[in-house]
């Protein structure tokens, strides 16, 4: 299986975010992918390659385009302002009561209007590193059009927490999104996300959650316990069109393989009877039981079982990285996967 990596990622680095009240070095940090990226290299998964750089047409048709001109001009509006604290980072919310209906020109705002937490920092490499990273997932959708069976999407940051005009949650594009959509402009009838992170994959689901023609799947952690707390119940089925084709999958904490596994194969069973075209895997291995922001259990030995599982749906795969913050195993963790995926 070839993957697409992006050394641009680096550049989104030396973030912060709130922890039990406290300002703390981000989690999601430049090392995750570059202990990926060795693990690709040592278990010989197959060729690593740069992305092609695409516009932003692709990520338009997911996004907002007003939320699209915004993520690429925060760092500039940040700086015009003045400010000097080392990361852009929201503190106030259009929430219940306030309006939405008017987007001020101060970049403070902005952020909040932009965003469903303080959970998506920029630095001066983000941009680049998002673009980077949206690059990265469009083109390996292009290989697996182009008839690979299979392809890995080393993205980072990470996409699924974004919706159609907000960040959140370390993600800014939602990679596994953009390139659903492209599989569905390059021939596609139908496409299934299955979102495998511990994190309920939000933004996914508000962004395809009214369609019949993009399937979602999300196996996580229950929201009532867990981020993003205010989406992710079981009795969200989709909308309209869309009706029947959002499947929830919330677990509660400490749920290891016994109990996982069988919510991995009902969902597989569903993504079977959709007969989809293409299956995106939004793959976040943060469900490991060493993981330091998750409460699942998975082992290393799992991780193998899920590639196999999803290989035996017989179907065309775009896996694309998403959470994972045992740093010193998320390579043998996301790895696994695909080289249990590869038999
Ligand atoms: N800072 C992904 O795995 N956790 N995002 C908030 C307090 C947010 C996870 C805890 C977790 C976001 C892609
Ligand atoms: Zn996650």
């Amino acid at each position: 299986m070839k993957t697409v990596f992006s050394p641009l990622h680096a550049g989104h680095a030396d973030t912060f975010e709130l922890v039990a009240g406290e300002l703390v070095p981000g989690f999601e940090k430049p090392s995750r992918a570059e202990f990926i990226r060795a693990r690709v290299e040592s278990e010989k998964l197959g060729d690593i390659l740069p992305p092609q750089e695409h516009d932003l047409s692709a990520a338009r048709k997911v996004h907002a385009s007003d939320y699209i001109d915004f993520l690429s001009t925060v760092w500039s509006q940040w700086q015009a302002a003045g400010h000097t604290g080392p990361a852009a980072l929201p503190y106030v919310w259009p929430t219940r009561g306030l309006r939405a209906d008017r987007r001020p020109r101060a970049i403070e705002a902005q952020l909040g209007y932009y965003s469903f937490d303080a959970g998506a920092p920029f630095v001066k490499g983000t941009w680049e590193a998002v673009k980077s990273s949206c690059d990265v997932a469009l083109t390996a959708a292009g290989l697996v059009n182009t008839g690979e069976r299979a392809a890995f999407a080393l993205c980072r940051p990470p996409g699924h927490h974004a919706g159609s005009a907000f960040m959140g949650g370390y993600c800014y594009i939602n990679n596994a999104a953009v390139a659903a959509q492209w599989f569905r402009d390059h021939g596609a009838a139908r496409v299934s996300v299955l979102d495998i992170d511990y994190h309920h994959g939000n933004g996914t689901q508000e962004i395809f959650y009214s369609r019949a023609d993009v399937q979602v799947l999300n196996l996580h952690a229950d929201p009532m316990a867990e981020y993003p707390f205010f989406l992710g119940h079981a009795d969200e089925h989709g909308s309209g069109a869309g009706q029947g084709c959002n499947h929830n999958y919330p677990m509660p904490a400490g749920t290891a393989w016994d109990e996982w596994s069988l919510a991995l194969e009902d969902a597989c069973a569903k993504i079977g009877a959709c007969r989809p075209d293409v299956v995106v895997v939004s793959l976040g291995v943060d469900t490991f039981e060493k993981d330091p922001i998750s409460r699942f259990r998975l082992k290393s030995s799992d991780y193998p079982l899920i590639g196999k599982r999803i290989r035996k749906l017989g179907l065309p795969v775009l896996f694309v990285m998403e959470g994972g913050y045992a740093v010193e195993e998320i390579g043998i963790n996301a790895v696994g996967v695909l080289t249990g995926f590869e038999g």
